[in-house]
């Protein structure tokens, strides 16, 4: 057999003659031809001989593999080209290293290389090539990188979740290695419980309802508001003191009316919607105008002249049905009796009570007590009277509790029945005696009350809004008398 090369015979594969064998396995040629890359060869039979099973052949590529096989009983194959094959034989490279560059021996594949100049050659298919190349090795140590994260229950990393700190190993490239040091804090919530009035703010937000509110998270941890809102109300005390008020509920001590405002408690607030009365000396007078006597009245009355005066007239606040005219009350010093300690003007009352408040000053001091109407002469008291805070004094049941100068043929009062005694109407000109001169005052309110229409005249001696004859019959009786006024002096 040949191995030929186009025309060219690259080698000649021979065996010895004569072999007397089968199967001759005995007797096989292992013959190696190299082959240059890039060219293809021709392995050729070129003439049979005697036996019909006299060849086999099989062809083995350096690598061991066994590329063409013909057995045996083959003889019809002789005088043709078996096969054709290529020399680019697949290349196996590989480096092998040396120590230095004289070094005849590699170093083994599992030697430690350190940092340093090492040789290389380079083998192809079992052939190394002539020159080591130096080679600077550079060791790199491995290090690592961490990365530190903190997470709330869970973490993932690199397609990994991690539910539990520590320290867990990533990838390695260019000789550093990942770390993760994870810390994982379990998540939780920070409840604040809150109540207030109306309104809460917490973390830049007002509430107005109960309700439970989530807020924030830092470091896993939740902030929740549970707010109880209440609106808020008063209770306001409504009461009345005389000079001062203390107030239980803050201990405190008022002195002049207002509303004030206490303590407040689960929202309620506390007010005191409070009057002060000041302190006063009270006088509670009895006193009767002769003419406005209701004759007959039991109890005993008299006419409501002002009440029914302002209904005439059509006022729109005639007052009460009980109010019979403004009268001037003083109090006269005891010791000089021309000062005039206090005066007041209020309203008497169909059943002779008149109510005099004076300053707390008045209270503890002794003064003669002076009633007048625009109709009538001053009225004195018998005597001085020391006041207190509330005292009474009652000029209609006793001829005796009106001052009286003596003159035995003029009583300080008039007798209208039989133990009740009045103040005498009819002093109109204001000269102090109640006498014929003050007829021409009676004829002009005559005048005025019939011809002008006009109300609350003097001369109204009955009290029954209009000035005509019937009060010149209380005129007439009473000027008879010559009353004048009783005083000391
Ligand atoms: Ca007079
Ligand atoms: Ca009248």
């Amino acid at each position: 057999m040949t191995v030929m090369n186009g025309s060219t015979i690259v080698a000649t594969l021979s065996f010895a003659a004569n072999e007397n064998c089968w199967p001759c396995t005995a007797n096989s040629l292992s013959q190696t031809v190299s082959l240059q890359s890039g060219i293809s060869y021709s392995l050729v039979w070129n003439t049979a001989g005697t036996w019909a099973g006299e060849v086999g052949v099989s062809v083995v590529n350096s690598s061991g593999v066994t590329v063409y096989s013909m057995g045996y009983n083959s003889q019809a194959l002789a005088g043709t080209t078996l096969s054709t094959f290529a020399g680019n034989c697949a290349i196996s490279a590989s480096i092998y290293w040396y120590s230095s560059a004289t070094s005849t021996a590699w170093l083994s594949s599992s030697e430690v290389l350190s940092s340093g100049t090492y040789y290389a050659a380079q083998v192809i298919n079992g052939v190394q090539s002539t020159d080591l190349a130096a080679t600077q090795i550079t060791i790199i140590p491995n290090t690592s990188v961490t990365t530190p994260v903190s997470a709330c229950d869970s973490y993932s990393w690199n397609g990994t979740t991690y539910s539990a700190s520590g320290t867990y190993t990533g990838t390695t490239e260019n000789c550093v290695t990942q770390l993760l040091n994870l810390t994982i804090t379990p998540s939780s919530t920070n409840t604040t419980t809150a109540s207030s009035c109306d309104s809460y703010s917490w973390n830049g937000t007002t509430y107005f309802a109960s309700g439970v509110y989530t807020g924030s998270t830092a470091n896993c941890v939740t902030q929740s508001l549970n707010l109880t809102i209440t609106p808020s109300s008063t209770n306001t005390t409504t009461t009345s003191a005389v000079g001062t008020y203390t107030w239980a509920q803050n201990g405190q001590t008022y002195t002049s009316s207002g509303v004030y405002t206490g303590s407040t408690v689960n929202c309620l607030t506390q007010a005191l919607n409070l009057t002060i009365i000041p302190y006063s000396t009270t006088l509670s007078l009895k006193v009767f105008l002769d003419g406005y006597y209701q004759y007959g009245s039991t109890p005993a009355s008299m006419v409501a002249a002002r009440y029914l005066n302002l209904v005439e007239a059509g006022s729109a606040s005639p007052g009460a049905v009980t109010d019979v005219d403004l009268i001037t009350v003083q109090l006269r010093s005891a010791t000089n009796t021309e000062t005039i300690v206090h005066t007041v003007t209020p309203i008497l009352q169909t059943n002779g009570n008149v109510q005099c408040v004076f300053p707390p000053a008045a209270t503890g001091n002794s003064y003669y007590i002076v009633v007048d109407h625009k109709g009538s002469n001053p009225l004195w008291s018998a005597n001085p009277i020391t006041l207190t805070s509330s005292s009474t004094y009652d000029f209609t049941n006793n001829l005796g509790s009106a001052y009286s100068d003596g003159d035995p043929s003029l009583s300080p009062m008039h007798t209208i029945v039989s133990g009740l005694y009045g103040i005498w109407l009819g002093e109109l000109n204001e000269d102090g005696y109640l006498d014929a001169v003050d007829y021409s005052d009676l004829e002009l309110d005559i005048y005025a009350s019939g011809y002008q229409g006009l109300y609350l005249l003097d001369a109204d001696l009955n009290g029954d809004t209009y000035v005509d004859a019937s009060d010149f019959a209380v005129f007439d009786s009473n000027s008879n008398y010559g009353a004048y006024e009783q005083r000391p002096y």
